[in-house]
């Protein structure tokens, strides 16, 4: 989508959009699939609570947080999908690997954006410990799957 000035507001309310006519794909990372799978949980939860239809959401699956670019990438590609939501966890205590994988995969999902002009929304939680994941996952900090799904809705209405 070329932008236009049909496209830009004069104020700086965020738009929430009609969704119900587009497409989702969601990139989920196998490692901590615990964790992960009530991410995605949360996110086609708050799609559908939002309009989405449920033939609507696609979902990859990839091994690791590292693969979410790629994985990104691959659903990017496909002309019909509007937006992209992308799901991981990365557990400090778990990997020496934790800054690689995290910078990696912040780069390379912004990049798959960019690439493709499509939001390309980065739902990776990045907690100190297996507790502070559940928190976000449906915990007492809530779910970060909904947070991304509504990234996604929001980005859209640009
Ligand atoms: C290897 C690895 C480790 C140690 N920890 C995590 C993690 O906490 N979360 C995650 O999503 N992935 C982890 N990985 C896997 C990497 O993301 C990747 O799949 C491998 O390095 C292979 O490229």
């Amino acid at each position: 989508m070329a932008t236009s000035l049909k496209n830009l507001s004069q104020h700086s309310d965020t738009n929430i959009t009609d969704i119900s006519h587009k497409k989702f794909g969601i990139v989920v990372s196998e490692w901590n699939e615990e964790i992960t799978e009530s991410l995605y949980e949360g996110a086609v939860e708050t799609l559908r609570t939002h309009g989405a239809k449920k033939e609507n959401i696609y979902r990859k699956n990839v091994p690791g947080s590292f693969e979410l670019s790629l994985g990104a990438q691959w659903v990017a590609e496909v002309k019909e999908i509007d937006a992209v939501i992308c799901l991981g966890c990365v557990i400090q205590g778990e990997t020496k690997h934790f800054d690689f994988i995290c910078d990696a995969v912040a780069h390379g999902i912004t990049n798959v954006g960019l690439k493709y002009n499509k939001p390309v929304i980065f739902g990776v939680l990045t907690p100190d410990n297996q507790q502070q994941a559940l928190d976000r996952a449906g915990g007492k900090h809530g779910n970060k799957g909904d947070e991304a799904a509504i990234t996604a809705i929001k980005m859209l209405g640009f």
